[in-house]
């Protein structure tokens, strides 16, 4: 069945920072989380990743060639602020300014991130999302791009608060890498919220007539059965990973549920509650009334069933399929269905979630007033043909195939009245993958990372004409 999207819908293509840039010494970059981790890790360098740095232009044009409105990218907060905090460098300011201009130049509309999981490295050895000091360097570093970078008219806070906050505390696939502490989990998540908030209201105070929001990372989740124990691990799981931040973002409250199950998590590890103040509250309260959009990024669900064991997670972080462990204890085991397909990296490809997670937040959320898919798309091992010239495509067959139900999904959402106005897909171009490093590709554009070159790939075709038409090539 032909499935259409409204006109004014955009189609835009998203990155971040640290795993387009590359050229993370250069011009006075400083340093962030991940570079002394990945150099102890010696997996993979954040050097040379896509060389946006270079190329920008190069990508730019490659988007507006093959249909691509909008390109979400983040501003690497250490290229601007050394340090976290303090002095200004003035190539990174002059950087982002030659990167919106060339945004224009190509009509492409720019939604920036203020932080995609690179905070400086100085502010993360403080304690990252539990330091006052970072914390308050994050506001200061916000209001300095918002006055500074007027062009920009779509601003997000936050990239996938959720990501950051779990795998930095609780399964320690993120620096510092810790395991099994829910209690900083969540103590990250409602500093996240809070920051977040003081970002919107200081933003709406300035009245520079654009727009903000804030990306989630939201994996729908369903109990493995009807047992009521599975249905309830699924609440956990859920209040875990997406409600504590919906809530907090897009109501301006806990939902004293939300708060029951939290505590159930922490009691369960033996771990004390997060603290919040009422002048926090007050400040969550009114940036949801002042939210102008949510990003959902959704690639897959999560079925939970329930399990009393101790901790236990493998992370699947070279495409070795069918070694993904997730067991909590206190919430619940990770189980797939019989007969959901999946990824290389066990990614569950369940377009139906996309369709729930949009719903959702349109019944229970009703304050937003706008939703964009900023992330959705497929990571795939590919590779370069032998004697590929310049005018080869890379054929992506499974790609197409993923975003056709997914965005048929999201067509279903808005006929059901979710009001989502954009899909960005992960990614623009190949990219480097924070756990994945180069061998999970994504983009619309293939790179050949060592000698930069850039390859189109068929989607990219096939999104020129979703784009062109509105309607989803059958
Ligand atoms: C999201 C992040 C992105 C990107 C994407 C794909 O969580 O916002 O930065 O990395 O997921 O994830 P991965 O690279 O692990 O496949």
């Amino acid at each position: 069945m032909t499935k259409t999207f409204p006109q004014d819908f955009i189609f835009g293509g998203a990155s971040a920072a640290y795993q387009v840039e590359g050229a993370t010494k250069e011009d006075g970059k400083g340093r962030v989380l991940w570079d002394d981790y990945l150099e102890k890790q010696g997996r993979f360098s954040p050097d040379p990743a896509a060389d946006f740095y270079h190329h920008y232009e190069e990508d730019l044009s490659l988007s507006e060639k093959y249909g691509v409105q909008a390109v979400r990218l983040s501003i690497a907060w250490s290229r601007i602020f050394p340090n976290g905090d303090g002095e200004v460098e003035p190539r990174g300011v002059a950087y982002y300014h030659r990167v919106f201009k060339a945004c224009q130049e190509h009509h492409i509309e720019p939604f920036v991130t203020l932080h995609h999981f690179d905070t400086p490295e100085s502010l993360h050895e403080d304690g990252d999302w539990l330091s006052q000091r970072m914390l308050d360097a994050f506001l200061v570093y916000a209001k300095f791009c918002f006055k500074e970078f007027p062009e920009v008219k779509y601003w997000i806070t936050i990239n996938e608060p959720t990501s950051m906050a779990v795998q930095q505390y609780t399964s320690g696939t993120f620096p510092p890498a810790e395991t099994g502490h829910f209690d900083k989990t969540f103590q990250a998540e409602h500093n996240q919220n809070v920051i977040h908030a003081r970002i919107v209201n200081a933003y709406k105070d300035m009245h520079l007539g654009g727009k903000i929001g804030v990306v989630h990372a939201l994996q729908t989740v369903y109990p493995y059965s009807d047992s009521p124990a599975d249905k309830h691990a699924a609440a956990l799981q859920d209040a875990f990973e997406n409600r504590l931040y919906l809530d907090g973002t897009l109501a301006g409250a806990y939902d004293p549920e939300t708060l029951a199950l939290v505590k159930e998590i922490l009691d369960a590890n033996n771990q004390p509650m997060f603290k919040s103040t009422p002048e926090e509250m007050a400040e969550l309260d009114k940036a949801a009334h002042q939210l102008d959009f949510v990003g959902v990024n959704n690639y897959f669900s999560k079925w939970l069933r329930a399990y009393s064991g101790a901790s236990e997670t493998h992370h699947n972080g070279t495409g070795a399929k069918g070694t993904s462990v997730s067991r909590l204890h206190g919430i619940g085991e990770e189980k797939l269905p019989e007969g959901i397909e999946t990824t290389d990296w066990d990614w569950p490809i369940y377009p139906r979630g996309m369709h729930d997670i949009l719903m959702r937040i349109h019944d229970n959320y009703p304050l937003v007033p706008e939703i964009y898919v900023t992330e959705n798309g497929i990571g795939l091992k590919e590779s370069l043909p032998e004697g590929a010239t310049a005018s080869t495509v890379i054929d992506d067959p499974k790609r197409t195939d993923y975003l056709g139900k997914y965005l048929g999904a999201i067509a279903d959402a808005i006929n059901d009245g979710a009001n989502v106005k954009g899909y960005f897909i992960w990614s623009l171009q190949d990219q480097f993958s924070w756990t994945n490093g180069y061998s999970k590709r994504y983009g619309l554009f293939f790179i050949d990372f060592p000698t930069q070159k850039r390859y189109v790939k068929k989607s990219a075709s096939w999104f020129k004409q979703l784009s062109d038409t509105h309607i989803i090539p059958e």
